[in-house]
């Protein structure tokens, strides 16, 4: 999509650290991290958010991968959160599907 920055990301038009990519997917790190990891992994095919009409065999990648990532990022024994924030209320403020991987450090109670 036209002037979506995780559009330009995925086809490589951006650069990004990129931590696992597949014929689906991509991961890289977040350019303003909020924990020593901070990986965000996106559909390459643009979907606005968890609320648009994703193909089944494409989410359950997406969320498929997050367990690869952990192992990558070396978080899977230590443990890590998974955030995908939706519309105005999550404040999602790029608005391409994509799903946080947090970790490496103790963190605060998951309640909002
Ligand atoms: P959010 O869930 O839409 O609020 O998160 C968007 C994230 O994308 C946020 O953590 C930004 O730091 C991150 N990000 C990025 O990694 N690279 C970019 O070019 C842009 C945003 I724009």
């Amino acid at each position: 999509m036209a002037d979506c920055i995780f559009c330009k990301i995925a086809a490589g038009e951006v650069p990004a650290t990129v931590v696992y990519e597949d014929d689906m997917v991509i991961a890289f790190d977040d350019l303003s991290p909020m924990m020593p990891v901070h990986t965000l992994i996106i559909p390459k095919e643009h979907h606005a958010n968890i609320g648009d009409d994703v193909p089944d065999e494409l989410m359950g990648h997406l969320f498929n991968t997050v367990k690869k990532v952990a192992q990558i990022k070396e978080v899977s024994e230590s443990g890590y959160r998974v955030i995908v924030n939706t519309g105005d209320d999550a404040q999602q403020s790029v608005h391409h599907l994509h799903v946080h991987v947090l970790g490496g450090a103790p963190m605060n109670s998951g309640s909002p």
